[in-house]
């Protein structure tokens, strides 16, 4: 079968390329390994920056998000039981960000790709890429034990970190920068109402943790752990207690609990691959770089890579101009390594280390102590954390 865009992941970042291309009328078909409900049961991002939503709604997928998204102006530091106001509305001249989960965004785009009758090949094992260095791409996979050759004119790897798009990539052709956290974070999903009404992301001795929800009546908690640690080793009642013991007491006093409806642990690392573009075949999101959840930058980033990969193909085929397709690597990097900085940044000041020098320690206090008392700093910050302009 031929297509014009072969899109690898169904994925957040490869369904909003497939949506934003189709509704440009760009032909495109997408290979996913897993089911869609295997899809949705991973859960993961909670906070989409402004230009994300505003780019949901111009793929037509916005209307949830507006109904049952939560606007936020602002959230918490907690830094030894003290908890400090990050106004994000009035450090960034009035901007926002929407607490909407990744798995909504993820249905949403589902629901719209299946309204429109577009294909996705989901179980697709076993994709192979090639001639995406020769102008001839070309995928092969096995589907219900058949297999499938599929032509297009360009391959996007939306496949994430373990994907097969930038495996593909001759060793050569490509750098990798990776740093990897002594720690992971184990989260909790449960339907309980928020401890507050704002994210509230604490540093305390016994390690980092976070109070974020999906909606005013399901919640979403993080704490950090030792990369020894296995989720099921934690009772939900050992999460709830460790949880209360890093917060301050009028908080700890204000959780409600209730039973677990997920828990995973996730590992924590900064990852980029440059470039990001092959001949024909582009990396976007998680397969091109991985941030440690603390900055809310992973879907976020895979939206503006795909804004960027969508126009870029769009104006290939309607203005037969490839400006946008030769500057797409170097776009995407520049906003990727500032969105990589201030994830490394953010995770180290609220992550302890268990065996770090006494100095780094204080150097850190230090940081944190003039960051909750300067209005410059706390700026850069919410500038970052609301997100840098496309
Ligand atoms: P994804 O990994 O979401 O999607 C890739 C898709 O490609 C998957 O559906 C996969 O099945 C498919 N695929 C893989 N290999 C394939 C192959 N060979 N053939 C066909 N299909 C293939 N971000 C935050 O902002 N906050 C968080 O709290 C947060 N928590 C996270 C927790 C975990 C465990 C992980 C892994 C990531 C987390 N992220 C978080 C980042 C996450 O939200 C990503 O940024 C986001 O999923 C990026 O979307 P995609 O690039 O579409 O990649
Ligand atoms: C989440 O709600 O899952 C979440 C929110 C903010 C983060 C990371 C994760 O920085």
């Amino acid at each position: 079968m031929r297509t014009q865009v072969l899109i690898i992941g169904a994925g957040p970042a490869g369904l909003l390329l497939g949506q934003l291309l189709h509704k440009a009328g760009v032909d495109n078909l997408i290979l996913e390994r897993q089911t869609g409900d295997y899809v949705l049961g991973r859960i993961r991002a909670g906070v989409l920056e402004q230009t994300t939503a505003d780019l949901l709604d111009e793929a037509g997928v916005g209307a949830r998000m507006h109904a049952e998204g939560l606007v936020h102006h602002g959230f918490d530091l907690m830094v030894d039981g003290q908890r400090h106001h990050v106004d994000l509305h009035r450090l960034t001249g009035g901007k926002s960000v929407v607490v909407y989960g990744q798995t909504e965004v993820t249905r949403d785009l589902m629901q719209a790709r299946a309204a429109a009758g577009l294909p996705t090949f989901h179980g697709a094992a076993d994709v192979q890429l090639s001639g995406f260095d020769t102008g001839h791409p070309l995928a092969r996979c096995t589907v219900d034990g058949e297999t499938v050759e599929v032509r297009c004119d360009f391959i996007a790897g939306c496949d994430g970190y373990h994907g097969v798009s930038r495996a593909s990539v001759p060793p050569g052709a490509i750098q990798t920068h990776e740093k990897v956290y002594p720690f992971g974070w184990l989260g909790l999903l449960s339907d309980t109402p928020p401890v507050s009404h704002e994210l509230i992301y604490g540093r305390h001795e016994r390690g980092f943790s976070l109070c974020s929800m999906r909606s005013s009546t399901r919640s979403r908690y993080y704490l950090q752990v030792p990369l020894t640690e296995r989720a099921e080793d934690w009772s939900d009642a050992r999460f709830w207690d460790e949880l209360r013991r890093r917060l301050d007491p009028g908080t700890a006093d204000a959780l409600v609990t209730g039973p677990s409806l997920e828990k995973s642990i996730a590992p924590l690392r900064s990852f980029v691959a440059e470039p990001m573009r092959f001949g024909r075949l582009f990396l976007a999101g998680d397969a091109a770089h991985i941030v440690p959840p603390t900055g809310a930058k992973g879907l976020n980033l895979a939206a503006s890579d795909v804004r960027y990969l969508s126009q870029a193909l769009i104006e290939h085929y309607r203005e037969r101009s490839d400006a946008g397709i030769t500057h797409y690597s170097a776009r995407c990097l520049s906003r990727v390594w500032k969105a990589e900085r201030f994830s490394w940044w953010f995770t180290g000041l609220m992550h302890p280390l268990p065996d770090e020098p006494a100095i780094d320690a204080r150097l850190r206090r230090a940081e944190l102590d003039y960051l909750v008392g300067s209005d410059a700093a706390m700026t850069a910050m919410a500038e970052n954390y609301v997100g840098l302009p496309w």
